[in-house]
């Protein structure tokens, strides 16, 4: 492969929804002041066709993703290079694929695992039609002001220290696509920077090799200089060393491969690479450095002093004046990304929601701070489960078992009831479950099992006004208002309410103190003295034991329990508990097939305007 791959005009396909790489593909070409975004399009067959946002400096652009390898390749004939994201099971397939379009002319493929023969069956059909394979097992390649491979060069404040933005003198290749980055590093500090570098894979079988790409280089006029990075396992570097010799290679090349402390162990070693184990004296790298640096390779005692050498061998080629150190322009800044500049500890951003009731982000779930297998294991049952996710604590076993009573209580009370009613109404008529449930929950209210608030609220003031019951009663017929929790259409005290004398006796047994029920009773006392239905209904009962607990139990303050009466929220054990009886009649209609209901002529009074 002798010619250029990657010029400021290359425009690459993507396989594999690799956003992050792609957006790092962009910044580094509009870092390298391209005029025109590198990669043209993405394919990934598990999605339809459609278009991915991106960013291009400020602005945000769209590149198409297509399901067809055929038709990105068809709609951008302009792409001659193909970054291979295909995991191992699906890298062959894809890669073969993509060589039926002559248009391609390098693929860099990525995964790392591709079984040795599918490797060597692709590099050879690709050798054949003469397409350069870079990879597998790489992180690509960079060529500085140009274009990059994925995620070659790290992050852009790395690729910025690097200075990979615009070309140097000193072209690389190495077999380590990680060990390419301390390459960047290395020759950016030592000299003017990479022109080029490629780091041809870790595998046993590089679709590349060392030599294609130093001949590339050799036949480059803009390298100057070049750097071979190789490592323990396989004789590659041999052929630079007989290229060195017969004069092949001409440009100084600093060479040196890495493993030379696998001659510390007593067995052979086995690297990260499949490819980087010493099967012979020969393949060690050792040897390899010692025979490179003998067929005129610059090569350092060590890796620790690669850098070094390289600048030497850089600094004599300044002085020779066979490099000119050009002028140094400072790259265009592409805006942080929100995520990492808020890693970083650069900005700050008031959030938009708070939240103090539930931390799922961690390992385990907190229910106020509690891990859900805590919630489990200590058996707090679903009244505990009320009082962490309610009231950000763990309160009293009475209280949870006070919650999970009134729950069970009013779970349902029959179909004929405005909630139920309008839920089987609402299933019937075809609705799912939850457009059923909801349109029970609207019912409840200051008529039908939502008068706890009220209930709450005007119980404590009177209680907290020091108002005889009389008096309470006197002032709100006076005012014309119904005592919320007072009345029932059939319970009464000829038919008590048996869900009201459970929850009483239990409060008045188990509550350190229960002033207000006291108080709701002497109430009821005179209202039912005039009407017997006039008791204190499940409402009532179970709003003024909910006030003595917030005020009595000990775990809130007087103001805590004030705010949970004036936010509106002693409704919640009625509208959870019903939320039970809702579902359940949802089931039963849907269970014995019940069709459209219409109400019946005969139980609707027509009244029409007498005018007419
Ligand atoms: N009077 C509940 O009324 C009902 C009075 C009152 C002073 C009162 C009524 C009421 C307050 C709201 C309340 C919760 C509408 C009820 C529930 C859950 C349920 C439901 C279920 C379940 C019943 C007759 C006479 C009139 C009225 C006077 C009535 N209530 N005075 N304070 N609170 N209560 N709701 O029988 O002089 O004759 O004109 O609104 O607590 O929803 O099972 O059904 O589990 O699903 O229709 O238990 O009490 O009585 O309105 O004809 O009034 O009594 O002023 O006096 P009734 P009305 P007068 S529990």
């Amino acid at each position: 492969i002798s010619r250029k791959m990657f010029t400021n005009k290359t425009k690459a396909i993507v396989w594999g929804m690799q956003t992050r790489a792609v957006q790092s593909m962009l910044d580094f070409d509009f870092i390298c002041r391209r005029s025109e975004p590198s990669v043209v399009a993405m394919v990934y067959p598990f999605t339809g066709d459609h278009k991915q946002k991106y960013y291009w400096g400020h602005k945000e652009i769209l590149i198409p993703v297509y399901k067809q390898m055929s038709d990105a390749i068809h709609k951008h004939k302009d792409a001659d290079v193909l970054v291979n994201f295909a995991s191992l099971r699906s890298a062959y397939e894809s890669t073969l694929e993509v060589l039926e379009y002559p248009q391609i002319r390098t693929i860099a493929i990525i995964a790392e695992g591709i079984p040795e023969n599918m490797t060597r069956k692709m590099i050879q059909s690709a050798r054949s039609k003469g397409v350069a394979i870079i990879g597998p097992a790489t992180v690509g390649g960079v060529k500085p002001g140009c274009f990059k491979i994925g995620n070659t060069g790290g992050m852009l404040d790395n690729i910025l220290h690097s200075k990979l933005y615009r070309p140097g003198s000193v072209a690389y290749v190495s077999r380590s696509g990680g060990m390419s980055n301390e390459l960047n590093n290395i020759v950016s500090k030592a000299t003017d920077g990479v022109i080029e570098g490629v780091a041809i894979g870790g595998d046993r079988y590089p679709g590349t090799t060392f030599m294609d790409h130093i001949m590339r280089y050799q036949a480059d006029p803009e390298v100057k200089m070049i750097v071979l990075l190789g490592e323990v396992g396989g004789t590659e570097e041999y052929e630079v060393c007989q290229a060195l010799k017969e004069r092949n290679i001409t440009k100084p090349l600093v060479a040196w491969c890495i493993g030379t402390c696998a001659g510390m162990f007593t067995a052979e070693v086995q690297f990260g690479h499949a490819g980087s184990c010493a099967n012979s004296d020969r393949e060690t790298a050792t040897a390899k450095n010692r025979e490179l640096k003998a067929a005129g390779a610059y090569v350092p005692e060590s890796f620790d002093t690669l850098g070094d050498l390289i600048g030497q061998v850089y600094n004599e080629l300044v002085k020779s004046g066979r490099i000119v150190p050009k002028e140094e322009v400072p790259p265009p800044t592409v805006p942080m990304d929100y995520s990492w500049a808020r890693e970083l500890g650069l900005i700050r951003k008031p959030a938009s929601f708070m939240t103090s009731i539930c931390d799922e982000r961690g390992q385990e779930l907190l229910y106020a701070g509690m891990p859900i297998s805590d919630v489990l294991n200590k058996n707090v049952g679903i009244g505990g489960v009320i009082s962490l996710l309610w009231f950000q604590r763990c309160l009293p076993p009475y209280v949870c078992k006070f919650f999970e009573m009134c729950l069970m209580v009013t779970a349902d009370h029959g179909p004929a009831v405005s909630g139920a009613h309008n839920t089987i109404v609402c299933a019937r008529a075809g609705k799912d479950l939850v457009s059923s449930v909801v349109s029970g929950l609207l019912t409840i209210g200051d008529r039908f099992g939502g008068a706890l608030d009220g209930a709450a609220k005007q119980f404590s003031e009177a209680y907290d006004s020091n108002n005889h019951p009389m008096e309470f009663v006197n002032a709100m017929r006076k005012k014309g208002q119904l005592i919320m929790g007072i009345g029932h259409r059939v319970k009464s005290i000829n038919n008590p309410d048996v869900r009201v004398k459970i929850i009483k006796e239990f409060v008045l047994q188990n509550f350190p103190s229960a002033p207000l029920l006291k108080y709701a009773l002497e109430v009821e006392k005179i209202t039912t003295s005039k009407k017997p239905n006039l008791i204190l209904n499940v409402d009532g009962v179970i709003a003024t034991c909910f006030v003595d607990m917030l005020r009595n139990c000990g775990s809130f303050t007087n103001e805590e329990a004030q705010e949970y009466i004036n936010i509106g929220a002693i409704n919640s054990l009625f509208v959870l508990g019903r939320s039970i009886g809702f579902i359940g009649h949802y089931m039963d209609q849907k269970r014995l097939k019940q069709g459209l209901y219409r109400h019946p002529w005969d139980d609707i009074s027509y009244v029409m305007p007498e005018q007419f």
